[in-house]
């Protein structure tokens, strides 16, 4: 296992490089261009600018989160082919500079979506939080107030260029089935995965967020048997999985630590995250503590462990503590994320401990 964190980037992060070096464990750096919207060039030296701050400051850049999918690849336009193509040009230069693992996600128009992003829990922390009731049917109405609700940062995925195009977009998705989606979707890995094999960069799904459809739109990455029939598309170690213990925890008939047992060798990324879901439906994300929530933690590591899993893991979302919602992006504060990693390595080096039979 190697320990990861993601970081937005200079300048786009409150979170600093050094900040980062004092977290114990961390040896590799998740990033991306984050000002990059689906289907837009990676320049080379913009790539090479922050891999070298990365590597300056004694981290690896092994992992990419995201390259965005543009909505015609999922539509399935005829313009399609051009943005593949240009995405099969990020994953060669990404090789280039030594990627290994690219994470993206296959969610129509929308990347993940939270009702609240600084819910207020007992303890006095905030949090992101899901209520299912909240959800505003209109996606418009939603979008202005998750943009509203991020203040100046920018969300993945809600990027307001793309915003704006809004009713465009869901007209062109009307009659995207999910089987037409797993389809497209299909189509897209045909072309990128001999690509991936040939440079030896790994795909990583990441699954949908929350794991069930909203807005009328579909989304087939939720569940066992969706991620098995995805895996399937294409059966080549290349086309793997980013397991999100949060987004699939969301839904707590997923048994995680059973699909981790299932499909470990096609899991190249680990995101780590707690969330607890209430009887409505509703759910909120806590601290990475087993006992905080509804995602058994240990289990998670503990079916890793077993089965000496050699990819990377990162803390996911976590809680916005002692003050930092004020400068920290939603969901990606430094203190409950920092002690995140501190309970997984020590999960983990148990685990080491006693498999050594002490
Ligand atoms: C991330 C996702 O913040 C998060 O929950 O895990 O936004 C993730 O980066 C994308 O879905 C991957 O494309
Ligand atoms: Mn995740």
């Amino acid at each position: 296992m190697k320990m990861a964190w993601r970081w937005y980037g200079e300048g786009n992060d409150s979170i600093t490089l050094d900040h980062i070096r004092q977290i114990p464990g961390v040896e590799v750096i998740v990033w991306s261009l984050h000002d990059k919207v689906a289907g837009e060039e990676w320049e080379m030296e913009r790539i090479q600018e922050v891999v070298e701050q990365i590597e300056s400051k004694g981290f690896k850049a092994d992992v990419v989160e995201s390259v965005n999918v543009h909505d015609d690849i999922k539509i399935g336009r005829p313009t399609r082919d051009k943005y593949i193509d240009i995405y099969i040009d990020t994953i060669i230069k990404l090789s280039k500079v030594g990627v290994k693992v690219i994470c993206y996600n296959f969610m129509p128009v929308f990347d993940w979506t939270r009702t609240d992003l600084y819910k207020e829990l007992p303890d006095g922390s905030t949090a992101l939080f899901y209520e299912k009731d909240a959800i505003i049917d209109d996606p418009k109405e939603m979008a202005a107030k998750i943009l509203d609700g991020a203040g100046d940062f920018t969300m993945p995925g809600w990027e307001p260029e793309r915003l704006a195009k809004l009713d465009e977009l869901f007209k062109a998705y009307e009659g995207v089935t999910e089987e037409k989606l797993f389809e497209n979707l299909k189509y897209f890995l045909e072309r990128i995965i001999p690509v991936c094999e040939e440079y030896d960069v790994k795909m990583a799904i990441h699954p949908d967020d929350p794991p069930w459809p909203i807005f009328g739109l579909p989304r087939i990455i939720r569940s066992r048997d969706h991620i098995k029939r995805f895996l399937e598309l294409v059966d080549s170690p290349y086309n793997g999985l980013t397991l999100c213990t949060g987004s699939l925890g969301a839904n707590k008939l997923n048994d995680i630590p059973a699909m981790i047992r299932e499909f470990h060798d096609r899991i190249h990324f680990a995101h780590i995250r707690n969330v607890k879901v209430f009887e409505n439906g509703d759910f909120i994300e806590v601290s990475h503590r087993g006992k905080d929530g509804d995602v058994d933690v240990y289990e998670v590591l503990k079916a890793y462990h077993d089965n000496d899993f050699k990819g990377y893991i990162r803390p996911d979302h976590g809680r916005h503590l002692w003050g930092e919602e004020k400068y920290c992006r939603p969901g990606y504060g430094l203190y409950d994320r920092a002690m995140g990693v501190m309970y997984m390595l020590g999960i983990w080096d148990s685990l080491d401990k006693r498999r050594e039979g002490r």
